[in-house]
């Protein structure tokens, strides 16, 4: 590590005048604000792979070849641009594997006037970053990531004295000042939703039909850049949980774009209706599978937006599909993001529901009887990928019902999915399907019993449990666990005005039954512990 006089006597030397601009994994965004006004005659770009960032959870085999070999490419732009930029592959020998030293080593061979970066999407790198800020003595600049379309202070102000957070009053906060989907109007500040309605979520809850297949996917060609990566990915994290091959990843924003006009043409006019739909052997079914180009920057929210508008205007698209669609980018991604900055640091730690259990094997193995369990898994592990109702309403819904620790189910889902960065994981696993923020961002807890899966998918034919079934052998786990949940967390939802009708139920089974679901609840959870369920 370099000590501070030395660097300090270097700059004042003034050997070179230039601006490192420090470009992280996930800021692969050609627009990003580290690199407006770059010198490409005197700035030098740094990208580096380390073995760090692969382990604080054990990322996904997929998620980490799609991320190296996109930023390979994005360096690859970069340079025939002009940019010098320099780029530490995770096997160089002097690899340090982590971001402060790696940083270090550079400074080691230059000393810029300055260093740029976009403000890290996540909290723990934001901190090493401002960490650093401290100790080199050269101007530090840590830039808003102007690639989301909120900002922290506009959500911060928009936050302030609610007593209750809602997605929904922040989403048409967003339609409005982005113009999307809002009736042209003459006079200032009305504004009106296109169709009438600011959400039509109503429209989009149909359960799958039957036979029901999604369209083919576009498989990109594996450049030389790819080739190497997987390689070097099958040689170091072979161990872990998921399949490297076969990898279909858009790597670059021209085969991104490529995915996101498909989506648009194909696949778009069907997103509403089955946006909630679940389909064994289908793990795709008519989502958009943009998340991971998204979050990393190969993609930009707005451009999305006005792309699902424009499908709408031009009559391709229907309302409720494009509504859907832009509300769970232009909302719930803005809004997950504007929770995660608003709560942390202290957001990490909650735990309302005191929810403690290990975390059972198979979430790893997918080896449980529990058909849409299994199913979600293997999807998971194949494709570093499930799409939103099975990571709520399966694994979600499991890990809440049974009281899953909340620390393990959050590592679960920051390493198994390819999208997954810390900023939109937490807030969706520990805040909307783990209820344990206390009713941030949900309010009420997703707790569903078999009845919901069996409505909306075909899992429940597959499966050797039943879901109308609640007591016995066969009866499918989530239904007893289901009612002792409620029951084991009365005191916190008896009172939640959602809540009434489902405690009303409860309220009418007699000794016997309630017993009855509590014996079986326990026994599903000796099950689960044993390994056998
Ligand atoms: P589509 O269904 O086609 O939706 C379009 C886009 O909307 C997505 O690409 C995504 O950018 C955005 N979006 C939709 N819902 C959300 C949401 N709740 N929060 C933020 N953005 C949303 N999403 C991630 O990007 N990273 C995560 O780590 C992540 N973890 C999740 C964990 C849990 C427990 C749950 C319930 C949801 C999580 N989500 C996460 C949200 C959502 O499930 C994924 O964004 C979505 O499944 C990605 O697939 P898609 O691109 O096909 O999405
Ligand atoms: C997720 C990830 C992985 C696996 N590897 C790297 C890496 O080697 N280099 C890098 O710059 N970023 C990586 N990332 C993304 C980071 O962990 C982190 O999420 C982002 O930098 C945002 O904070
Ligand atoms: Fe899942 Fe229960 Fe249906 Fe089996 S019966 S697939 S465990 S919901």
């Amino acid at each position: 590590m370099m000590l501070y006089g030395y660097l300090h006597h270097k700059h004042e030397t003034g050997k070179t005048m230039s601006v490192l601009r420090i470009i992280l994994g996930d800021q692969l965004s050609h627009s990003l604000s580290a690199l407006v006004d770059i010198d490409i005659h005197k700035d030098t770009v740094f990208m580096c792979e380390v073995m760090q960032e692969t382990q604080y959870v054990k990322h996904h085999p997929k998620k980490i070849a799609f991320l190296f070999s996109a930023m390979r490419h994005f360096a690859q732009e970069l340079s025939e641009q002009g940019v010098n930029v320099r780029y530490v592959r995770l096997n160089d020998a002097e690899n340090t594997g982590n971001f402060t030293d790696e940083i270090y080593r550079v400074l080691d061979d230059m000393i810029p006037d300055k260093i740029i970066i976009t403000q890290p999407s996540e909290y723990r790198v934001l901190k090493m970053m401002r960490a650093l800020q401290d100790n080199i003595h050269i101007p530090f600049d840590i830039l808003p990531d102007t690639r989301f379309l909120s900002t922290h202070r506009e959500f911060n102000l928009w936050a302030k004295d609610k007593k209750q957070l809602r997605m929904e009053f922040f989403y048409r906060e967003m339609r409005k000042k982005y113009n999307i989907l809002i009736e042209p109007s003459d006079k200032p500040n009305i504004f009106k939703p296109v169709g009438g309605e600011w959400n039509y979520d109503k429209e989009n809850r149909k359960p799958p039909k039957s036979g029901m297949v999604s369209p083919r996917r576009i498989s990109h060609k594996k450049s030389v850049i790819t080739q190497d990566v997987l390689t070097l990915v099958k040689q170091n994290f072979s161990h872990h949980f998921g399949d490297l091959e076969p990898f279909h990843y858009a790597v670059t924003r021209t085969q991104a774009l490529m995915e996101l006009d498909h989506f648009i043409e194909y696949l778009l006019p069907f997103f509403g209706d089955f946006q909630d739909a679940m389909v064994a052997s289908e793990p795709y079914l008519y989502h958009s599978l943009i998340s991971s180009y998204l979050n990393a920057g190969l993609l930009l929210p707005l451009e999305i937006c006005q792309k699902a508008e424009q499908a709408y205007h031009a009559g391709t698209v229907p309302l409720n599909a494009a509504e859907g669609f832009i509300r769970q980018i232009l909302g719930w991604r803005e809004y997950i993001r504007g929770i995660y900055w608003h709560f942390m640091p202290e957001y990490a730690n909650r735990n309302y529901l005191n929810a403690t259990r290990p975390l059972p094997d198979f979430y790893w193995t997918g080896k449980t009887n529990m058909f849409c369990v299994a199913e979600t898994v293997r999807h998971t592990k194949e494709h570093a990928y499930s799409h939103h109702i099975q990571r709520l309403m399966v694994t979600g819904n499991f890990a809440l019902l049974a009281g899953l620790d909340v620390r393990a189910v959050q590592e679960w889902y920051l390493a198994v999915y390819s999208d997954a960065f810390e900023w939109v994981e937490m807030p969706n696993t520990l805040g909307m399907a783990l209820f344990g923020d206390g009713g941030v961002v949900a309010s009420k807890p997703y707790a569903a019993s078999g009845k919901y899966i069996h409505r909306m998918s075909n899992y429940c034919q597959k499966c050797p449990y039943d879901p109308d079934v609640m007591t016995g052998e066969n009866a499918c786990p989530f239904n007893a666990l289901y009612w002792d949940f409620l029951v084991r967390h009365q005191d916190k939802f008896r009172g939640n005005q959602r809540m009434p009708y489902v405690y009303g139920t409860w309220d009418k089974f007699d000794t016997d039954k309630k017993n009855a679901i509590q014996a079986q609840a326990q026994m599903t959870l000796k099950k689960m512990s044993d390994g056998v369920l």
